[in-house]
């Protein structure tokens, strides 16, 4: 080899080993990034087979709604072994089909879908089995033609939730000698299960104990419709008895109403009667200012995690799930209540409670 070959030769050997070093210096700083960026990750979150879990909600109209969220996020967390995809649908149908047809695309393991109504579910349920992908209904419920299109159903008894306010209504009004009470409601999302179930189950106790039902206008379970809506009748009716609101954000929307129009709360008053029992519709309920509060609980995500582990270890499932509930009210005055054969004890609300509540 000649002179100017060695002296390539040398350049080549010193250009092979400086790029080695670089190589390794790079994948030095890639180690210790990875290492940075996955502190906080447990192994069992780098796991690769994560089961992928498509979730529709229906939006965040309401403290339930989050609180329902939070639930779902909290069981089905990659630690938990699950990889959830959250899609808000703001109350919109189109918006959950939309995210049910991508689920099925990216061909997620099972699909959790909260309908906004109960109609209307045919065709994209028939994809989604087609697909093979098991859904599961959470909260309201779907009409369909042909049941077998989803795989099983979890959530309240609205109806029953319903009788059961009614029950302590008509034991209120007996004991502050109302004879005839004169009621408004302020309704959820029209066609919506929780919807539907409260106002039959008002719709029923009105003709069994004979109260008038003055109007029943949609605050779409928000705080800002039900106020409105209490606007509405407070210019419209000047013998209101009671607001049945169907649940807690429209029912301290109607208080603000309430209170704006200098109107007294109460049996002197305008008594409200409302659902979900939220942090909040519970403080309102230890001020005096909601009568009764029945619960429905959103918090039934680790429910939701059980029915999954039992189809993935091919047992076979309920087709329905109920979630029970309790009944709250400012003092123990009505001790229980029923519907039908059961009953309820009535739950004082106290400090502790509200403190506890995660929703
Ligand atoms: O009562 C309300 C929410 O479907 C049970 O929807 C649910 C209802 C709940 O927005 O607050």
């Amino acid at each position: 080899m000649d002179k100017s070959g060695k002296k390539r030769k040398k350049w080549v050997e010193i250009l092979v080993v400086a790029g080695s070093i670089c190589l390794a210096v790079l994948a030095g700083i890639g180690v210790a990034n990875d290492d940075k960026i996955l502190k906080d990750v447990g192994k069992d979150e780098q796991k690769e087979n994560l089961i992928s879990v498509g979730f529709s909600q229906v939006g965040a109209e309401s403290g339930w709604r989050t609180g329902n969220s939070v639930s779902i996020k909290d069981a089905f967390s990659a630690k938990n072994g699950y990889a959830l995809i959250f899609k808000d649908a703001q109350q919109q149908q189109e918006q959950q089909i939309k995210s049910i047809r991508s689920f099925i695309q990216q061909g997620v393991n099972y699909i959790i879908l909260a309908p906004v109504v109960e109609t209307g579910w045919d065709t994209v349920l028939k994809e989604a089995k087609d697909a093979h992908i098991p859904v599961i209904i959470a909260d309201r419920k779907v009409k369909v033609k042909d049941e077998s299109l989803y795989t099983t159903w979890v959530g309240a008894d609205f109806y029953q939730e319903g009788i059961k306010a009614c029950n302590w209504l008509n034991k209120y009004a007996k004991k502050n000698g109302k004879k005839r009470l004169n009621i408004v409601q302020i309704q959820g999302t029209q066609g919506a299960t929780a919807q539907l179930g409260r106002t039959k189950a008002l719709e029923d106790s009105a003709k069994e104990y004979g109260w008038t039902i003055l109007d029943q206008k949609n605050g779409e379970f928000t705080q800002a419709k039900g106020q409105e809506v209490m606007e509405m009748y407070l210019a419209q009716y000047d013998d209101i008895d009671v607001v049945y609101c169907d649940n807690d954000n429209e029912a301290l929307g109607a208080i603000t109403a309430i209170k704006n129009a200098d109107k007294k709360l109460g049996p002197e008053g305008i008594s409200v009667v409302s659902f979900d029992a939220s942090e909040e519709g519970l403080q309102a309920v230890k001020n005096g200012e909601i009568a009764v509060d029945v619960e429905c609980n959103p918090d039934f995500g680790s429910e939701i995690v059980k029915i999954i582990k039992r189809l993935k270890y091919g047992r076979s499932v309920d087709k329905e799930y109920y979630i029970t509930d309790k009944v709250f009210a400012k003092t123990k005055e009505i001790p229980s209540i029923e519907a039908g054969k059961l009953k309820w004890d009535v739950v004082q609300v106290t400090e502790d409670i509200i403190k506890k509540r995660r929703y």
